[in-house]
């Protein structure tokens, strides 16, 4: 580009050299060397001051219009090359939304936990609510509250897991069932109650159906007038529930519990055919739950008077009723945390017919 050219002939290869680059870094360049601080257009307009007065209002006019046009041009190029380049890139980038999605590792709902919220679930249409308590707990509320007399098997050293004593007091235990949940709740708070206590429970006992945790849902209504009927409606609607049978017929049996008297362990009817268990009709029976109506000295126990008030109680293993309802074979499986184990007896987090009422299979 020639320094001392005409106005016109100035804008004349300008609007060339414009027209000829094809990217935004090759026009920048164009315009600092025609239009920065010393482009030749800059340069032609400070060279006006050296001109004689009556020459300078028509150069000074002819300048303009090269620094217009110039201006101007770059303008429109950059617009078309800004144009260009969106373009190219939009082209590069497309997304194709037909591909299929890349597989993701999906978690799954462990069959304790599915089986847990299954059980709340139906307990909480019936009008239970949850109650919690600790897995650490003491001689007073696991055995003692409930009528579990001092040289009963199950306060023994073998086969309860006692914590180091800390020299005052007794030591302390892993809950042998949730039952100290309920001794709680009646301690705490006034009746009536109709709660459930799911959760972990602890027995020294290791072999081929019984893991040293464990976990266990038990139930408490205490009223005026509960009686043993509502007993045998509540436990007859929730194994129907649970095991998705209607008409399933149940047996009471009668047992004995310390915590509840009278006491009684709950059949479920089946059929063992060729070696294969149906639940439902049929000419076997299948043991599901213990129950009974809470003991007088239990309520005493809990500040209660058995004379105004009276009620039932149950309890069942949730790995057991997970293993029926679900067709699992072996209980030590549950806590070998294998992954393929995982994925062929867990639950996808959507998948909750039970809990989202509505969403299919
Ligand atoms: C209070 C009063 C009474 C809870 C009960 C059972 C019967 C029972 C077992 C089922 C299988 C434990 O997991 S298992 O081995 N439980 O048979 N549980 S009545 O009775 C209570 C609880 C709390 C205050």
């Amino acid at each position: 580009m020639a320094d001392l050219e005409t106005p016109e002939k100035l804008t004349v290869d300008l609007l060339a050299e414009i027209a000829g680059v094809s990217d935004l870094a090759s026009l920048e360049a164009v315009r600092i060397r025609a239009l920065g601080q010393n482009g030749v257009v800059t340069r032609l307009m400070k060279g006006l001051a050296a001109l004689p007065p009556e020459e300078r209002k028509a150069q000074g006019q002819a300048n303009n219009a090269v620094k217009r046009a110039v201006s101007q041009a770059i303008e429109t190029r950059k617009g078309a090359l800004d144009a260009a380049a969106l373009e190219a890139r939009l082209a590069e980038e497309r997304i194709d939304v037909t591909l299929p999605v890349r597989p993701e590792a999906t978690g799954f709902i462990h069959p304790i936990s599915q089986t847990m919220d299954e059980l709340m679930a139906i307990f909480g249409e019936m009008g239970f609510t949850v109650a919690e308590g600790p897995d650490v707990e003491d001689d007073f509320h696991n055995f003692t509250a409930l009528n579990i007399p001092e040289d009963h098997p199950a306060r023994q050293m073998h086969d309860t897991f006692y914590l180091p004593s800390d020299g005052a007091g007794t030591a302390k235990l892993l809950r042998t069932h949730t039952s100290p949940v309920q001794i709680r709740t009646m301690m705490s708070t006034p009746p009536p109650y109709r709660i459930i206590a799911p959760g972990r429970t602890y027995r020294c006992d290791s072999d081929i159906t019984h893991t040293p945790m464990f976990h266990q849902i038990e139930g408490l209504v205490i009223d005026k007038a509960t009686h043993m009927g509502h007993l045998k409606g509540c436990l007859e609607d929730f194994c129907r529930a649970y095991f998705e049978v209607d008409d399933l017929p149940l047996r009471f049996r009668p047992s004995y519990f310390p915590f509840t008297e009278p006491s009684c362990e709950v059949d479920i009817g089946c059929a063992r055919a060729g070696g294969e268990l149906r639940i439902g009709a049929g000419d076997d029976w299948l043991e599901i739950l213990g129950a009974g109506m809470v003991h007088p000295n239990v309520l005493v126990n809990c500040g209660l008077d058995p004379g105004v008030w009276q009620g039932f109680a149950f309890g069942l293993g949730i790995e057991r009723v997970a293993m029926l309802k679900y067709g699992i074979p072996d209980l030590r499986t549950f806590f070998e945390s294998d992954i393929r184990w995982l994925s062929h007896y867990g639950f996808a987090a959507l998948d909750q017919p039970s809990l989202v009422g509505g969403l299919a299979r």
